[in-house]
């Protein structure tokens, strides 16, 4: 595990009714109001469970409600305690120098984090849903008669983004700002990290400006933007967290699910969803490609994943492009 200063300890219900704007509704209730509906998705190597829930309001009426359920990662300086303090530790089985015990920690080690997303749209439950996956390989011309048109349509609102940039929201979790309109970014903790430790360290740095949608619109005109996110970026957090830039993967995901330039910087050393091959794009190679070709995101084919019931994939099976 690193050993670089032991990163800011926060909660989420730090956050609640604070966010005025946007995103009120996730205050005014208790997770105990939320009865769980079907599971959407489990993943027993992240240790997580992702779930379509909903809240019965007074008319009898369900409103829908994600809620993704995850057994944090082990804090360092807690695991002591784990061996020395369990209420209970079962031996399960014992074989020359094997065993296996089943412990059970007091309720401050086991914690769980709770995710929600309330009220939750179709698309938001059919992100967790588990589903096949397909590449599909966009060319430019794909993208302005097939992709455009479609996230014009219909994407995720970025709301959140909006509260985050004009601080009404996630203010006191600035990591570091630099407030120009042109060139300047916000960097915050990612809703996934909960800041306990390093081993999972995520970030993400979220543009200032509003116009760019994602890597397809970036151009020569964007360098000085990238080059302030990944410099600033990355010694805001080697000042904060000890990380230094080499042990940082910044990138950004193409296709995002939020339509509004940003940025992610995880540790290297985590695994993190998202950050494949198809789905990855380094900062560092992006700010190369552009300083070499203005319109290189304009002209070259783009690779990314799309699940089976993700109604863009109809669009591109319609074109007959899969
Ligand atoms: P993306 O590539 O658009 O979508 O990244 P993905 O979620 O499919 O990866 C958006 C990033 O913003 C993700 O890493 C999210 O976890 C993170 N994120 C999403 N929301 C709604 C919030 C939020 O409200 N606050 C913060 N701090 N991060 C968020």
């Amino acid at each position: 595990m690193a050993e670089a200063p032991q990163p800011k300890r926060k909660r989420e219900e730090e956050e609640k009714g604070k966010n005025e704007n946007g995103g009120a509704a996730a205050a005014a209730f208790a997770l105990s109001d939320l009865r769980v509906r079907r599971v959407l998705r489990e993943s027993a190597r992240d240790k997580a469970v992702f779930l379509h829930a909903e809240r019965i309001g007074l008319s009898g009426e369900g409103t829908d409600a994600v809620v993704i359920l995850e057994k944090t990662p082990f804090q360092e300086e807690k695991i002591p305690d784990l061996l020395r303090k369990p209420l209970k530790a079962e031996l399960q089985m014992h074989n020359d120098i094997y065993c296996t015990f089943y412990l059970s920690p007091p309720p401050e080690l086991s914690e769980i984090k709770a995710t929600v997303v309330y009220p939750a749209t179709e698309k938001h439950i059919q992100k967790y849903l588990r589903q096949e996956v397909h590449l599909i390989r966009e060319t430019w011309e794909d993208y302005k008669n097939i992709t455009l048109p479609f996230i014009q349509s219909q994407s995720f609102s970025i709301q959140w983004v909006y509260n985050i940039l004009e601080k009404k929201a996630e203010a006191d979790r600035i990591i570091y700002e630099n407030p120009d309109p042109s060139n300047g970014f916000v960097l915050v903790p990612d809703l996934k990290w909960n800041q306990n430790q390093l081993d999972d360290l995520y970030l993400v740095a979220v543009v200032h400006r509003r116009e760019i949608k994602s890597l397809r619109d970036l151009t020569a005109e964007h360098l000085l933007l990238l080059r302030n996110v990944l410099q600033e970026g990355q010694e805001a957090i080697t000042k904060r967290f000890g990380v230094p830039g080499s042990q940082l993967r910044v990138y950004l995901h193409y296709q995002p699910s939020y339509y509004h330039l940003h940025v992610h910087f995880t540790a290297l050393g985590y695994d993190a969803p998202g950050s494949s091959v198809e789905r990855g794009h380094l900062l560092a190679d992006v700010i190369d490609n552009l300083a070499m070709d203005s319109t290189f995101y304009q002209k070259r084919a783009l690779t990314f994943p799309l699940r089976a019931d993700d109604p863009l994939l109809k669009k591109f099976q319609e074109a007959g492009k899969v």
